[in-house]
C-alpha cells in the first residue's frame, strides 16, 4: 500500500521532469528563431554582421528611445522610423551580402549575409 503511494509520487515526479525537459526544448527552439534578430541599441546594430539561411526573416528591434530606420544600401528595403521597442522585418529570399544602415544616423551600419 505504502509502496504503491511512493510509486505514484515518483511517477508524478518523473512526469514533471519530462514536462520540464519538453518545455526546455521548446524554449531552445524559440531562442534559435531569435538568432535572426538584430537589436538596435546605443546607436549601434547588434550584431553588426549576421548570417542567415535563404528564406529567413530578419527582425530588427529598436531599444533606443531615439528613432532609427533600417535601410538597405542597395535600395531593396527601407523601414519607417522605428520608435522604442518597434520592430521591422524583412524576408531574405535571395543569397547575397546586404549592407544595411540607419537612414537617420548613416554611420550605423550592419551586414546581413544570406546563404
Ligand atoms: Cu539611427
Amino acid at each position: 500500500m505504502l509502496s504503491t503511494i511512493i510509486q505514484c509520487v515518483s511517477a508524478a515526479a518523473i512526469g514533471r521532469a519530462m514536462l520540464m525537459a519538453a518545455l526546455a526544448s521548446v524554449f531552445t527552439v524559440a531562442q534559435a528563431q531569435d538568432a535572426n534578430a538584430i537589436l538596435i541599441k546605443n546607436f549601434m546594430f547588434s550584431p553588426m554582421s549576421l548570417t542567415v539561411k535563404t528564406g529567413s526573416t530578419v527582425t530588427w528591434k529598436n531599444l533606443d528611445s531615439e528613432p532609427h530606420t533600417v535601410v538597405s544600401e542597395a535600395g531593396i528595403f527601407h523601414s519607417n522610423a522605428l520608435d522604442q521597442d518597434d520592430t521591422y522585418q524583412f524576408r531574405f529570399d535571395k543569397p547575397g551580402v546586404y549592407n544595411v544602415y540607419c537612414g537617420i544616423h548613416p554611420h550605423m551600419k550592419a551586414t546581413v549575409t544570406v546563404r
